[in-house]
Order: C-alpha cells, then structure tokens, then sequence
C-alpha cells in the first residue's frame, strides 16, 4: 500500500493521539512505560503471543515490564516497527470475523547488528530483569545431542570474541558479561519461547556451554545463583504478515500499518514459575504456570508440530498452499486421524493418553480456520532442525516396540522429495530446492539421488538429528518404499492409497 496516495494517516502515537473515538484505543500511555524485559527475535509470533500478555499487564499498571525487541540481523521488522513508534495491529482471525486491536507493548526495536552498544546496555541494565528469545530451533546451534555445536560457524566466530556477536548466545555472554561487571547481584530470568523440547534446561546447558568453552568458569558458576531458565510451552499460530493483512488492518482501524500480524484467536502459554527477578502477573490474562511443561510440550510438539509439517510437506507436493486448504481434503484429515491415532498418541506417556483426542480435534479445529492463510511453505521451512524433534521421538518408540508408522514415513519421504525441489508441478531446479533449510544445499542433491534406497540413507545421514535412522534398517526401508511410490505415482494417489480415502 502506498502511503504517499493514502487518504488514512500511518499509524504512530501522533495519529492514535487524534483518537476519534471509533478506532480500537490503546489502554495505556506507552510514554509512561518503563523497559523490564529484552526479547531477542523480534517476529510475528512473538508480537502475537508474549507481546499479547505484556500488553495485558501494562493494561493492569504493571508499567515498568515494557519490551525492548531485537533482531540479530534483520532490520526489516525493527524499521517498520520504529516507524510507527513501536505501535502494531493485532488482527484476530476466525471465520466468524476479524478483529483489530492496536498495541503498545514494544517500546524500542532494533537491529542487533546496527546498534550494537544500545542492545549490549539493555542486556546489562538492572531495569532489566527478563531477556526472552524466540530465535526458532536453529538459532540454539545445539547438535542432535543437545550439546552446544561448537563448530557452527557462527558459534565459533562468538566464541573467538566476534563483536557484534553472531548468535544469541553470544549476545546473552556478552550482555551478562557487561551486567555482572557493574550490577554483580543483578538476577535475571532468561525465557525461551520456541519449540524445543525442555526449552529453558536447554537454553541453560547452550549458555553454560558457550561460558565454559570460552573459559569464562567465574560467570558459568555465577548464572547458577543470579539466573533462572523456565521451561516454557508456547502456542499460537501466526503467519508471515500479507498485503491482505495490511488492507484489513488500515480498513479496521483506519491506520495504515507497515506491520500488523494475523493470529487465530486461540492462545496458549505454560511456564515453570522460576523467575529470578519478578515477573508480570501474567495469569491475568491466562497463562498456565505449571511444574509439569514437559508434558505439555510433548504433547504440543508430537501432535500439533508434527501435524503441521506433515501437512507442510504433503503440501508441497500435492499443491495446497495453505494449512486451512490441505485439511479441508477429505484424505488429508484421515492422514492426520491416523498420524494421531495410530502413531503419536500410543507413543506419548500413558499420563497424556486420556487428553490427547480432546487436544487432537481442537487442532483439526485450529488447521481448518480458513480466515488464516498459514502457508505450508512457511512451515516447511528448516525441516532439518524441526523434523528430529517433531517426528523422531514417535518413530523410535514405535520402532522399538516393533510398531509400524506408515504416516511418518511417508512424510519423511514427502520431506525427501520436497528436498529434491519437486512440487506438484515437478518445479523446481537443481539450484533452487522447493524449500529452505540450512542444510538444503547438501541434502538437495542427496534427495536426488535416482535409487531411492540411496537417496534415504544419504539424506538420513547428512542430517546430524537424523543419523540414528540410518543406523535403522527397517526404518530406512519403510521411508524407501513411500519415497519410490512418491516419485513414481504423485502426492495425491500415494496420499489416496494410503489412507483409502
Ligand atoms: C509451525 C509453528 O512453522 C512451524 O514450524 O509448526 O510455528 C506453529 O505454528 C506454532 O508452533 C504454533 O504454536
């Protein structure tokens, strides 16, 4: 949209200070609120997700909890955001209709790499007392071990004293650094928000990993008195931001936003309440707090992740773009009635048997909001790191206890072809797979391998989270045979023969 030609002002504090009494009004003066929480990873999830509760509490007059947001690299968001003072559109999608709410909770965003000293004094300020991140799987450099991947390139370049540092970890090193010289009784929590499993244990090991690598014992020895690391659950569905969505905020709100967010109006946080220094009263507004988020991210990762990339990669191939398009396939809902009912819940604790169907038909629910274009080319992306944690832990229990998993299977095939760079049209060029990955480069010409036994076992081992597949045979020759039939008969006939729908 072109704001030059556009009869409706940009959205700032300015323009919502012109309040006409019809457009959605802030519920706090974002001038008055004071930076408690750094986040790294400024994206659309965490605009529509932890942002959603600080806003709630600011809302409540717990002013002194506001966010300062970053990106390590990307300037794109932070700009688009400075822009407009930090102001965004949350549109809530159902099909029943769309509501716009404007928000306030991010009061400065930046660019790591572009302002580096500002970040570092953030970090390192006691006013600070939450550094959260959702940087996604990758952005924890972790091995399939869970170790910390000392020979990540990036890591490596931290861990030799690269300034600005690379990584989040080596932003966290250098900003706990700096905030241990000054303020050496200063706690703090550090919040992961992605989909890891034991996010916060994680991130714990990963940052006393890197410490520890670059011989800084004093601080590594120090975290374990002044910081705390939940372990968290997050949940909501939030895709990349579209014209369309920038349409219907300026026609809801009568504000043109360079970047509102689009989310379904479900919402979903656990936390462990170990907070080292206070946190905001986020039950208010219907975060769980709870010493059981393992079972809780179980459940999210093998059911709702692992559905979400199989739709992904049978996307793809068979042509539906959208998650809300492939569930509205009579042969992709029996895929999924099958994925959960005959793979991943018998694999799940018995604890979490009696829950999960509930939990299973409100995801059908979810992936069917076709107010939502959720892309399953978005959800594709870096299968490499998702897919050992969304899919594995199901496959090696049904392995060991002798089980077939014709589903995963065939959607670990899916994901091979999609490496290949072949979609429903047979697009895609040598150069140029279908889907981005980190390690694409290296497995795209593995997946093309002609003898699809070869192409497996190549891509299997490639994949650090996915040697152990290698090692198995029978797993190797089930995902075999679903990638021939893929190759030979399509996406939708193998999908049809399948689920014999
Ligand atoms: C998705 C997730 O892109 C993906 O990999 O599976 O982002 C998913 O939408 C969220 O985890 C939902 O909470």
């Amino acid at each position: 949209m072109d704001d030059a030609q556009s009869p409706l002002p940009r959205l700032s504090l300015r323009a919502v200070g012109h309040w006409d009494g019809k457009r959605p009004a802030l519920r706090y003066e974002p001038d008055r609120q004071s930076v408690g929480i750094v986040h790294l990873g400024l994206g659309n999830f965490h605009r529509a997700h932890q942002a959603v509760h600080v806003d709630a509490a600011l809302a409540e007059g717990e002013s002194d909890w506001a966010i300062s947001a970053w990106n390590l690299r990307s300037r794109a968001l932070p700009e688009a955001m400075s822009g407009q003072d930090g102001l965004y559109t949350l549109l809530v999608c159902s099909t029943q209709g769309t509501e716009a709410r404007v928000l306030a909770p991010i009061r400065e965003a930046g660019c790591a790499a572009h302002m580096p000293a500002q970040l570092l004094e953030r970090l390192a300020s006691p006013a600070t007392r939450i550094v959260s991140l959702s940087i996604t799987e990758k952005g924890y450099c972790l091995g399939p071990d869970g170790a910390l991947d000392l020979a990540e390139p990036a890591l490596a370049a931290d861990l030799e004293g690269a300034w600005p540092p690379r990584t989040a970890l080596g932003w966290l090193a250098a900003g706990l650094t700096r905030r241990h010289a000054s303020h050496p009784a200063a706690r703090i929590t550090l919040l992961s928000c992605d989909n890891l499993s034991g996010n916060g244990r994680a991130l714990e090991r990963a940052l006393d990993a890197f410490l520890r690598a670059r011989s800084d014992e004093t601080l590594a020895d120090r975290l374990t008195h002044i910081a705390s690391f939940p372990n968290s659950m997050v949940d909501r569905i939030v895709p990349a931001t579209t014209d369309a969505d920038r349409a219907v905020a300026a026609q809801l709100t009568g504000w043109i936003d360079a970047c509102p967010v689009a989310t379904e109006p479900f919402s979903q946080w656990v936390i462990e309440d170990h907070f080292a220094a206070g946190r905001p009263r986020f039950e208010h507004s219907g975060v769980t707090f709870s010493d059981d988020v393992a079972g809780w991210e179980q459940m999210k990762l093998r059911l709702l992740n692992a559905a979400h990339s199989v739709i992904a990669y049978m996307g793809i191939l068979a042509g539906w773009p959208t998650v809300a398009e492939a569930v509205s396939q009579p042969m992709v809902r029996a895929l999924l009635d099958r994925l959960w009912t005959s793979e991943a819940i018998p694999a799940l604790p018995t604890r979490l048997h009696a829950s999960a169907p509930g939990y299973c038909a409100e995801l059908l629910a979810r992936f069917s909001n076709t107010a939502l274009a959720h892309q399953t080319a978005q959800i594709a992306m870096d299968g490499s790191k998702k897919i050992p944690l969304r899919w594995l832990p199901t496959v090696l229990t049904l392995e060991q206890r002798g089980q077939a998993w014709p589903v995963l299977a065939l959607a670990l095939a899916a994901w091979i072809r999609a490496l290949e760079g072949v979609s429903h049209h047979g697009e895609g060029t040598p150069d140029q797979p279908a889907i981005t990955d980190p390690l694409a480069a290296l497995l795209a010409p593995l997946a093309r391998r002609p003898d699809p036994a070869q192409a497996v076992f190549a891509v299997f081992r490639a994949v650090p989270g996915l040697v152990v597949l290698a090692d198995q045979p029978a797993a190797c020759i089930a995902v075999t045979r679903a990638l021939a039939r893929l190759r030979a008969e399509g996406a939708h006939t193998t999908l049809q023969r399948l689920t014999g729908v």
